[in-house]
């Protein structure tokens, strides 16, 4: 390493211009290093990581208000009331602290030290990083009667930080305008709803932070402010919104210990779902963590004692488990550290072990209180969690069941099943058939030597909303359970997998969407190597039959027809056939449309790991106010990605 590079890592040369300019450099080669992604996602982070260094002067008690507005040329402006970013010279940079923050990268706000830091989550970023990958950037400083303004265009200063003009005294506050840039990101165009998630998500996270989000562009013009004065407390009643809660209260617990800020809040509803997100310094840890740790351990250990002490559960009685009394909690654990340390693959995991430490002495003290406090509460709960109990205990005796059931091999088969002929299951495919009508089309329609029929039915179960219990109960997961062979969960052992190919086979209507949605939403909870192995498919059965002069065509997609009617000439001559169901093809049809492996199609089931992760961060819930429906969606369908097969 030459000596220059050793000067510059060290530190000593820090102020310099060119040094500057190269730190700035390296973000707009490697955009995706700093940001994660150049994608829509990558671009609404800007906004997010000029928002957090206003909500860290909120956090250490100077800033009240915050503005974020979308300007007409999508450019994005946030303003605050805080103290202003320092304008005077930094002492080693010899620039003003402002330019230092805009141009050095990681030179993120420390400069009177104190309080928490927001920023420095998921990808570590700041100013500097907004800054290099902006077309321009504007910052204006409201400070001692004045206004300051710099600009910069693509992370070069343009010229020295200005006064432009008086401001009010006692004014004070920071605004930044920056437009990004559109050689960087593949999408320039901010959404209102994806920002105002997240602000509002930030909202919850800071009480009494007043957040405002304004969209002037044309045409699109709103305004919402965000402001709840009971934090995360009525985060918790926005997440239990059109849920039954098990009782009024949410609970609230917050204190400090060895410096770790401390709050949580949480109450049950009906379901049989856990919703439980936990936050470092707002930074929400989609992994959990050491924080998430203290707060299992706190709950399990301090409703159990109760319920012993209360003779609630017997002296014989097994303890209930950590997810019995989750079951149906909604609950966020917010966490204030000073020096917060990311683990896992993805850094979205909290390792300070203090944490654990502290979460878990101040929730089970002060749980232990608030249970005795209020006995109908606890009472509530521990009933709950007696279910879940004894709901857990049959699902349990359900599964050996129809793992015995599974062991039967082949005598054990079910009597809607249509096996094949063949026995090694490198050469087997099984079609799982919507209906019993298509499935008897199929049974006909197929090459028994190899290809299996298993008709379901109507709708399967849908597994993401039903208690365990329930779906091993249920006749057509039964069914596909025994016909498969792997055994499920644990006992999943894909060298029993007594067919190559799964091919789900519904109608090409929004109908049969949902229904091979729950069928591979079943598949991915249970069997979800099936899936990463590559064994799942969807057949692809045609939407069109064209025919001409007795010549037949089949069109997939409406693409298609549009192709083949441009080559056959649009004339009266032709006919076409709108399928709306399998039902509606006779058995040679679908064989050659949807079945036979020289002519059909098949769509591969994978598993998109990306929009996976994503699902489980707190915005795919926030989405829109009608969040349900949307989120029903967004499980079913993003975390599968339909390739074409050749
Ligand atoms: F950095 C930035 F450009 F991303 C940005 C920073 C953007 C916006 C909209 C606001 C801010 C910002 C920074 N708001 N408030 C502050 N506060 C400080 O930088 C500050 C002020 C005073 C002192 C002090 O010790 O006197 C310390 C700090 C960190």
């Amino acid at each position: 390493m030459s000596e220059e590079v050793m000067k510059e890592q060290t530190g000593e040369y820090g102020a310099s211009q060119i040094q500057i300019l190269e730190g700035l450099e390296a973000v707009r080669k490697r955009p995706g290093m700093y940001i994660g992604t150049t994608s829509a996602r990558g671009l609404h982070h800007l906004v997010y990581e000029i928002v957090d260094n206003s909500v860290d002067e909120a956090l250490a008690g100077f800033c009240k208000n915050i503005d974020v507005v979308i300007n007409p040329d999508n450019s994005v402006t946030v303003t605050d009331d805080g103290r202003g970013i320092p304008v005077g010279i930094h002492p080693k940079a010899g620039i003003p602290a402002v330019e230092v923050v805009f141009t050095v990268l990681h030179a993120g706000g420390k400069f009177g030290g104190g309080g928490y830091k927001v920023s420095g989550g998921l990808h570590g970023v700041g100013a500097s990083v907004v800054n290099a990958l902006s077309e321009w950037l504007e910052v204006e400083i409201y400070h001692d009667g004045s206004i300051y303004k710099q600009r910069y265009e693509r992370g070069a200063v343009m010229g020295p930080l200005t006064v432009i003009g008086p401001c009010k005294k006692g004014k004070s506050g920071t605004s930044v305008t920056f437009k990004p840039d559109p050689l960087v990101f593949e999408e320039t165009i901010f959404d209102f709803e994806t920002l105002k998630t997240r602000l509002r998500e930030t909202a919850f996270l800071t009480k009494d932070l007043h957040i405002t989000l304004k969209d002037t562009r044309e045409g699109q013009e709103k305004e919402q402010t965000f402001h709840y004065e009971g934090g995360i407390q009525e985060f918790v009643t926005y997440l239990n919104r059109g849920k039954t809660p098990l009782y009024d209260k949410v609970i609230y617990i917050d204190g400090t210990l060895n410096g770790v800020y401390v709050e949580v809040a949480f109450q049950h509803n009906d379901g049989y779902n856990e919703s439980t997100y936990s936050f470092v310094n707002n930074i929400i840890t989609p992994e959990g963590g050491m924080h998430l740790t203290g707060f299992k351990n706190a709950t399990t250990k301090c409703f159990n004692d109760y319920a012993r002490k209360q003779k609630i559960l017997k002296d014989s009685a097994d303890n209930l488990t950590g997810d019995d009394i989750r079951e149906g909690m909604t609950a966020i654990i917010s966490v204030k550290i000073e020096d917060p340390q990311f683990e896992g693959q993805t850094k979205q995991k909290l390792g300070n072990s203090e944490a654990r430490t502290a979460v878990e002495s101040i929730v089970g003290e002060k749980l232990v209180y608030f249970l005795e406090q209020n006995p109908r509460v606890a009472k509530a709960t521990i009933d709950k969690a007696l279910l879940a109990q004894r709901a857990r205990e049959n699902a349990r005796k359900a599964r050996e069941n129809t793992r015995r059931a599974s062991a039967l091999d082949n005598f054990g088969l079910p009597g809607k099943l249509a096996d094949c002929s063949n026995k090694d299951p490198k050469q087997c495919e099984i079609f799982i058939v919507e209906g019993d009508s298509a499935g008897g089309s199929a049974k006909t329609a197929r090459n028994r030597e190899f290809q299996a029929i298993l008709p379901l039915r109507g709708k399967i179960l849908n597994v993401e909303k039903a208690r365990e219990e329930k779906i091993y109960a249920n006749a057509e997961i039964k069914t596909m359970i025994t016909a498969f062979g792997t055994g499920i969960l644990k006992n999943f052992d894909i060298s029993k997998l007594r067919y190559d190919k799964i091919i789900i086979m519904t109608d090409a209507d929004v109908d049969g969407a949902h229904i091979g949605t729950l069928m591979m939403t079943f598949l991915y909870r249970f069997m979800p190597e099936l899936i990463r192995e590559g064994h799942v498919y969807l057949a692809q059965p045609p939407l069109y039959k064209v025919e001409k002069n007795k010549k037949v065509w089949y069109a997939y997609s409406d693409d298609q027809l549009n192709k083949i009617l441009t080559e056959i000439g649009r004339d009266s001559g032709n006919r076409i056939q709108r399928y709306k169901g399998l039902g509606e093809m006779d058995a040679d049809q679908l064989w050659e449309t949807t079945m036979d492996p020289a002519r059909r199609v098949l769509r591969k089931v994978q598993i998109d790991e990306e929009a996976e992760q994503e699902l489980d961060l707190t915005f795919t819930i926030l989405m829109g106010d009608k969040v349900e429906p949307r989120r029903e969606f967004i499980e079913a369908n993003a975390r599968f990605v339909k390739n074409l097969d050749v």
